[in-house]
Formats: structure tokens, sequence, C-alpha cells
């Protein structure tokens, strides 16, 4: 196993990731921008290194600084977090040509899944089902893109094979507006991704998001770990994720959970990972994989018990998965909330002092957080400060914990959507469960205050 490990990330999730070197005896290097320097999670750490000022560019995106860091402090591995360089192939390649371990995937799969063409051709080689569409990138004759799109049937959506998560996407109803849709699309995805490559795909109304959490060794050994619905969210910002999804058989998550563990063994994935869905009608359709840990893993690691970050690690060291797929069960049900310095209704950014913190507890609770009072939110990075996780035996326990937590919860000084958690978690359409992608931003415009 690692004697050192250098986290290349922050706040919360760089705190995780810190309290899985400490269980697992691993020395933990923190690296900082100057925006971060007074935090906790690095007053407490054994060592940390200032890599930059507080710009993300400048410090953790800056790939050579952070190389660096691992050189001086002699670190073996480098685990990137979510965020930042997580999915950069370029920097995992880097990390392990200067002779660190990256704790995820290799340089290979990151590049074929951050490029939505080649993950898609992948999936659909791997016998994961896809959403309907051409067949890869579609090409420049015009001809050709209508047949296609009439094949499919309107409504289509255009996508930039470098985007993902919700950038350079266009959604198109009639064949007139088609052709030029497409040119937009690719001149966006051109400029923004530096890569003007398109493919198309049915465009389903009123899906619900729901992903497949695993996790591979290097020996070709790979489990699923059931399903998370993260289709509460506002502009591809999930605010709330759950486990499992409301309503879905059991029977269903295990075949698709199956195919996404039959294509991690073929394309020799190794680490954590997501198999993102659209499911729709009784179906599931692949969208797009995730090679990192995500935001929402802690409602998977109270449904099953796994540490999903220290299994990364362990891995990532090259040691076998410690269970097989007959091991996991799932048990309960889990519900997180992201807790966001914005304005609850308005959804400003609101960074500064947080004066009063205090987080809730108490049977089935998890906070993940790096807040405590008098700690200064920086308006350099992304909004999110902590999550509350509520585990129980049945989704309505799950709740019921929740709004207890939510109810003990205090953030002064600063704005947070605690409120906007606090009426969700009392409304009926997410009590009933199984709420689709377009169900927040639905009551968010009936709830205008
Ligand atoms: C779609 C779709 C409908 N049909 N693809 C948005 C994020 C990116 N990961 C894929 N996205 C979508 N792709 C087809 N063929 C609708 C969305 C979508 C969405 C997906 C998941 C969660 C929230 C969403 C919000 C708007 C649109």
């Amino acid at each position: 196993m690692f004697k050192k490990i250098l986290i290349a990330n922050r706040g919360e999730i760089a705190l995780r990731v810190q309290r899985a070197c400490r269980e697992m005896g691993i020395r933990a290097v923190m690296v900082y921008s100057e925006a971060d320097r007074e935090a906790k999670y690095i007053k407490l750490a054994e060592e940390a290194v200032c890599i930059g000022p507080a710009a993300s560019g400048q410090s953790y995106l800056n790939m050579p600084a952070i190389i660096s860091a691992a050189e001086v402090t002699d670190a073996e591995a480098i685990h990137p977090g979510y965020g930042f360089l997580s999915e950069n192939a370029d920097f995992a390649e880097r990390v392990e040509k200067s002779g660190f371990q990256f704790i995820g995937p290799t340089p290979e799969s990151i590049r074929t899944m951050g490029d939505k063409v080649s993950a898609k051709q992948a999936m659909i080689r791997a016998g994961v089902p896809c959403v309907p569409g051409s067949e890869g990138e579609l090409p420049d004759d015009p001809a050709q893109i209508r047949r296609i799109a009439k094949a499919v049937g309107y409504p289509v959506i255009i996508k930039a094979a470098g985007g993902g998560g919700g950038r350079g996407m266009r959604v198109v109803h009639t064949e007139a507006a088609l052709i030029n849709a497409v040119a937009m699309t690719k001149a966006e995805a051109g400029a923004a991704f530096n890569n003007p490559a398109v493919y198309m795909e049915k465009f389903l109304q009123n899906p619900r998001h729901i992903e497949i959490q695993i996790l591979a060794d290097k020996f070709k050994n790979a489990v699923y770990l059931g399903e998370r619905d993260c289709s509460m969210q506002r502009r591809h910002q999930k605010i709330l994720e759950e486990a499992p999804a409301p309503g879905i058989a059991r029977k269903l998550i295990e075949r698709i959970g199956e195919r996404c563990v039959a294509a991690c063994k073929k394309i020799g994935y190794r680490g954590a990972g997501t198999f993102e869905f659209l499911y729709e009608n009784g179906e599931f359709y692949f969208i797009e994989m995730n090679t990192r840990v995500q935001v929402e893993h802690p409602v998977t690691e109270m449904v099953t018990g796994v540490d999903i970050v220290k299994t990364q690690i362990m891995v990532a060291a090259g040691e076998k998965l410690p269970f097989t797929q007959r091991q996991i069960e799932m048990r309960g049900h889990a519900i997180e909330c992201r807790i966001n310095a914005e304005d609850p209704y308005k959804f400003t950014p609101s960074p500064g002092r947080v004066t009063m913190w205090h987080a809730p507890g108490g049977p089935g609770i998890r906070v993940d957080s790096h807040v405590y009072t008098n700690y200064f939110v920086p308006s350099n990075y992304d909004s999110m400060v902590g999550k509350i996780i509520a585990h129980g035996d049945t989704r309505e326990q799950a709740m019921a914990r929740m709004r207890t937590a939510l109810a003990e919860t205090v953030v002064e000084g600063i704005s947070t959507n605690t409120p906007l958690h606090r009426e969700l978690m009392v409304d009926a359409k997410f009590m009933e469960g199984g709420t689709n992608i377009h169900y927040l931003e639905h009551w968010l415009e009936q709830h205008k205050r």
C-alpha cells in the first residue's frame, strides 16, 4: 500500500480523501491555493504545499505546480478528487510519466470517455444500450444529416463530442431547423472544446437521470454498486441525489449493472466510474461515463457499506477488489442534500464569512463538509460547501431523518439553499418519488417569489 498520497483538490472532497488516508494509515499531502490557506483541513494536515494564487487556473489546474508538490514531498500517488484535473487525460499521463500513480483509470480510458462519440461507440460494442441516433460523428453532407434525423425521428438532439454534463447541446424539433442547428452546435463546439465534431440522438422528453456506480481493479474484476437517482437538478447542477432509485425494479437494475460490469471488463477499466443513463418508459439509455469519484458517492456508500474512496486507493495501489458482486448488498435508502453557498431561490452565489455553522447529527446522518464556524467561503470556486446524507431502512425513514437534519442545520453569515431542501423534503411529488429531470425547474417556476 502507498505510504503517502497527494490530494490534488480542495474543500469537502479534499477532506473526504484525507479521511480515507487517515483510516488507511497513509500520509496525506494536501495542496492549497492562497485562498484556502486558512482552511482547517490544511491546518490539521500532516503536510501541505501552497500551489499558487486563488485563481484555479494558477493553482488547482496548474499541472506543473501539483506534480512538483508531489516530487518535493515524496508522494507516491495523486488523488484528483472531482472537477479540476480529475478527468483530464493529459494530467493523468503526466502524473504517470513523472513516476506517480494516478488514482483513477488509465489515461486511455479517460480519453475514450472524454470524447462522447468514442465513449458511445465503446458502449455499443460492449452491449450497453444507448440512445438511438447517428452512428458516430455526423457527416458534413446536409442530405445525409437529414436522412439520419428522419430515421431517428424528431425531436432530435445535437451534442458536441467534446461536451458533456449539458454543455454543447441543441434540441431540434423540425427538419427546417436541422441544418442550421448542426452548424451552430459545430461552431460553438469548435470554439469551446477545440473539437467541432457533433453527433445526433433521439431527444427523450421526460427522462430520469439514473447512474450506475462501478468499481474495478487492474485484474479485470469489476462490480456495480447499484444506482443513484440524480434527476433533481437545475441547469445541469444536481442538488439532491438518492439511492436506490424509487420505483425501478431490482431486476432491471441488475440487468443494466451487469452490462456496465461487462463493459468495464471489456475496456480494461480500473478505479471508480459512473455510467450515466437516461431512464424513460422502463428503458435505460447510456449517455455518458464519468471516470472520477462523484459528489454524490456517499449515498452509494450508505446503502452498500462500501467505502468508494478507500477502494479507489486500494485498486490504484494494485490490490484486488476486496469483494465480489455476490457480497454487495443494498440496505435501506439514502438521500443526499447538497448545501450550496447561494441564494436559495435566486441561485446567486453567497460567498463570505460563515459566522455560525452547526451541523446536524443523530442516527443515519452523515455530514461531508470542510466548513466550521468562522470559515470564509472564497468566491473563486464552486458554491457547494457541504453535503448532508441521511440513511434509513426505508425511503420514508431517510426522508424523515433528512427533515430532522435540515431542521437542526444552522448556517449564519452567508445564504445557503437549506430552505429549498426543507421545502423539497415535504413536497408531495418528491415524497411520492420518481420525479424527472425537469421537475425542479418546473417547481421553481411555480414557487416563484
Ligand atoms: C439528453 C436529453 C434528452 N435526450 N439526451 C444533459 C446533460 C448531459 N449529460 C446529457 N443531457 C441530456 N441528454 C437525449 N438524447 C436530456 C438531457 C438533459 C439532462 C440529462 C440529465 C440530467 C439533467 C438534464 C437536464 C436537461 C437535459
